[in-house]
C-alpha cells in the first residue's frame, strides 16, 4: 500500500468477455498491475440502464448496437483504486479498438473488436464519480486501508 491519496474508477467486464469466461483472467490483469478491488457485482443491464450509462454516445450511430450488446448478457462492474486510478486504468485497458491497442493491453488481450471489447474504464476523475454511481452505493465500497 502506498502512502499517496488513493483514487477509484469505474471498470465494467463486458457481456463479450463475462461471457466467453476470461472475467478471472481480466481480473487477474487489473490486480497485477495494482488495482485494488472495492466493490464488484455480477448484473445484468436493462436497455433503460444501458441507455443511460452511454447517454453520452446517444446521437452516434453505433448507439443501438452497443446498447444491444451491452444488455446481451451478465457483466461485471468494478470499482478499483489505484493512486492515479482513471488515467492509470484507461492505459491498462487498451485503446478502443483492440487491433491499435498495445500489445499487453487487456483488449489487445482479450477483446475481440471494437464493438465487443472486454472492458469499460472511466475516462475522467468527474465520468468515474457518476458512473460509479451507476452500480455502487457509497457503503458498497469498503473503507480505504482495510
Ligand atoms: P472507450 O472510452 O475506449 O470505451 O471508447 P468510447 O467512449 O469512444 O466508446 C464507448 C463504446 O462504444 C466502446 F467501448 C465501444 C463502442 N463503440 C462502437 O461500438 N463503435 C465505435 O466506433 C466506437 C465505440
Amino acid at each position: 500500500m502506498t502512502d499517496g491519496v488513493q483514487a477509484v474508477t469505474l471498470a465494467i467486464i463486458k457481456p463479450d468477455a463475462f461471457g466467453s469466461g476470461k472475467a478471472g483472467k481480466v481480473l487477474a490483469a487489473l490486480e497485477e498491475a495494482g488495482f485494488r478491488v472495492r466493490g464488484a457485482r455480477v448484473t445484468t443491464l436493462t436497455r433503460a440502464g444501458a441507455e443511460a450509462f452511454y447517454a453520452v454516445h446517444s446521437e452516434r450511430p453505433f448507439f443501438g448496437a452497443l446498447v444491444d450488446f451491452m444488455t446481451s448478457g451478465p457483466c461485471m462492474p468494478l470499482a478499483l483504486e489505484h493512486e492515479r486510478a482513471v488515467p492509470y486504468l484507461r492505459e491498462v485497458i487498451g485503446a478502443t479498438d483492440p487491433a491499435e491497442a498495445d500489445a499487453g493491453t487487456i483488449r489487445a488481450l482479450y477483446a475481440e473488436s471494437k464493438e465487443r471489447n472486454a472492458i469499460h474504464a472511466s475516462d475522467s476523475d468527474e465520468n468515474a464519480r457518476i458512473e460509479l454511481g451507476h452500480f455502487f452505493s457509497g457503503i458498497d465500497l469498503i473503507a480505504t486501508g482495510s
